[in-house]
């Protein structure tokens, strides 16, 4: 098993899970979430990160570029429009596992179509915050699987 690092990526107003919307969102916290991905991941190591600032998030992909094995990411609102996340994703070399706790076909129109879904690998959408694990696991097995 790679011991190079996960990165599991969150953007706008995540931050604010457990008190945002929650009947969409639930009432975890990105905290929670956090401790449920590390230790999904047992020995191999994760840098979780969250920010509301799309540039930030630019950086940290080019970070996974240099440094890690997969990426999980929630672009949340980044999803429909950021050219500039899109165009660091595809230089990742590795599985990318695009992730929303809503199902968000099942949402308004403006959160159907998602830029990131055309470079991940996978796209989970629907599994709530008890989803993030999951989606860890089934990066984990794709590095594995090479
Ligand atoms: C989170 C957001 O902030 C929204 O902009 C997305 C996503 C849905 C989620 O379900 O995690 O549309």
């Amino acid at each position: 098993m790679s011991m190079k690092p996960i990165f599991v990526l969150n953007g706008p107003n995540l931050n604010r899970l457990g008190k945002r919307e929650p009947q969409i969102y639930g009432t975890t916290t990105l905290a929670e979430i956090e401790a449920m991905c590390r230790e999904a991941a047992g020995d191999t190591p994760v840098r979780f990160r969250q920010s509301n600032a799309e540039h930030q998030l630019v950086d940290w992909v080019h970070e996974a570029i240099d440094e890690g094995s997969g990426i999980v990411i929630n672009p949340a609102g980044l999803s429909f429009r950021s050219i500039p996340l899109l165009d660091a994703l595809k230089m990742f070399a590795g599985p990318i596992i695009e992730f929303h706790i809503s199902n968000i076909h099942r949402r308004e129109e403006i959160y159907h179509h998602s830029l990131v879904s055309k470079v991940a690998t996978a796209v989970i959408a629907g599994l709530g915050p008890k989803g993030y694990p999951v989606a860890v696991r089934a990066l984990m097995n794709m590095v594995e699987d090479g």
